[in-house]
């Protein structure tokens, strides 16, 4: 029998599922244990199919929009990438029972804009076009109020009504390296406009970022478990790129990799979006070693204690079944 190649293997730490992550699915499971099923979902509680279609198995039912639920009397659940305000206008509309899934640090940054719009700013908001958390956060004030900016050369275009009564705001899962550069040509065209207290970009974001800087340039491949409509996935990839490892890829699931392609490599990094489950980063742990004998070493930067509590419906003991039917149909 031949002897399986000595692959090293550094998992960045900390990686995979934040705090954000874990309060939403955790709303989307004890939903649907107090209520029972269906519980509706708008858009994918996180940008993960594993986990979609884990909870779809249990019942939750994911739509894009409120009028594709035909049903008024069952829980509905917003996603944690946030809401525009008119979502939850037309859900109280309808009277749906709802919860809401947004991480509290995506509802922070809404709270900032609507700060700056009371003021009487304008607000620069760095995100990426059509988003749903940028949909989200531009959708908390009227049209016009925020303007959306991607890269520097966008800056430069920005034609601001006063430039000298300016607000930015940024989207949680960007790049930090490519803010700070469009922050600076912010600041340069308008000094005087009013920045967050750091930035927007959370503390899960920046870990997993500085996590895979710590790890790219000693590794000959690297591979960021998740979803390709994950952004701060995507953000995983390029700072793995640009630290030093051209060859990275963001996968989804194990079988998306051709393991014997990974031959003559010496180190590989693994890092996971914030939106995907530990199981797969295992999964994939799993292939490798069916092919290499493994040396695995944790590179961690940082601990993380964080969490967020439940919106209330959750928090308060489950009532007895008929006050629970009472409560999701109010
Ligand atoms: C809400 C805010 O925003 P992104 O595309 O990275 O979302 P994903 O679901 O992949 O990650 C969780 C999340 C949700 C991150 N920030
Ligand atoms: Fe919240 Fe950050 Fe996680 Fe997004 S990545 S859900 S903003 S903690």
């Amino acid at each position: 029998m031949s002897e399986r190649p000595n692959l090293s293997v550094i998992l960045c730490a900390p990686r995979g599922f934040c705090a954000g992550v874990d309060r939403a699915i955790q709303i989307v499971e004890l939903a649907l244990q107090r209520y029972g099923a269906p519980v509706y979902v708008r858009h994918e509680i996180v940008h993960n199919r594993f986990v979609v279609e884990s909870l779809e198995a249990r019942g939750a039912v994911f739509v894009e929009e409120l009028d594709e639920i035909e049903e008024d009397d069952r829980p509905v659940i917003f996603s944690a990438h946030g809401i525009p305000k008119q979502v939850k206008t037309d859900a109280e509309a309808r009277n749906f029972f709802y919860l809401d899934a947004t991480c509290p640090l995506v509802s922070k940054v809404h709270r900032e804009a609507e700060i700056h719009h009371r003021r009487g700013r304008d607000i620069v908001l760095i995100g990426h076009k059509g988003h749903p958390e940028v949909v989200g956060t531009m959708g908390q004030l009227p049209e016009g109020a925020v303007t959306l900016i991607e890269t520097v050369g966008d800056v430069m275009r920005l034609e601001p009504r006063d430039p000298g009564n300016l607000a930015w705001i940024s989207q949680t899962t960007l790049s930090v390296d490519d803010t700070r550069a469009i922050v600076e040509a912010l600041r340069e065209r308008f000094p005087d406009i009013v920045s967050p207290h750091k930035d927007d970009i959370c503390y899960a974001t920046t870990n997993r970022q500085e996590a895979v800087k710590a790890a790219a340039s000693d590794c000959d491949a690297m591979i960021i478990v998740g979803a390709p409509n994950s952004s701060n996935s995507q953000r995983l990839r390029e700072v793995a790129v640009s630290s030093g490892c051209t060859r990275s890829v963001l996968i989804q699931r194990a079988r998306d990799i051709d393991v014997a392609a990974f031959a003559g490599i010496r180190t590989l990094g693994i890092s996971a979006g914030a939106s995907a489950p530990e199981t797969l980063v295992e999964e994939i742990l799993e292939a490798f070693a069916a092919r290499f004998s493994l040396s695995i070493e944790t590179r961690r930067i940082a601990d993380e204690t964080i969490s967020f509590p439940l919106p209330r419906p959750l928090r308060e003991p489950a009532n007895p079944p008929a006050a629970e039917k009472a409560l999701a149909t109010s």
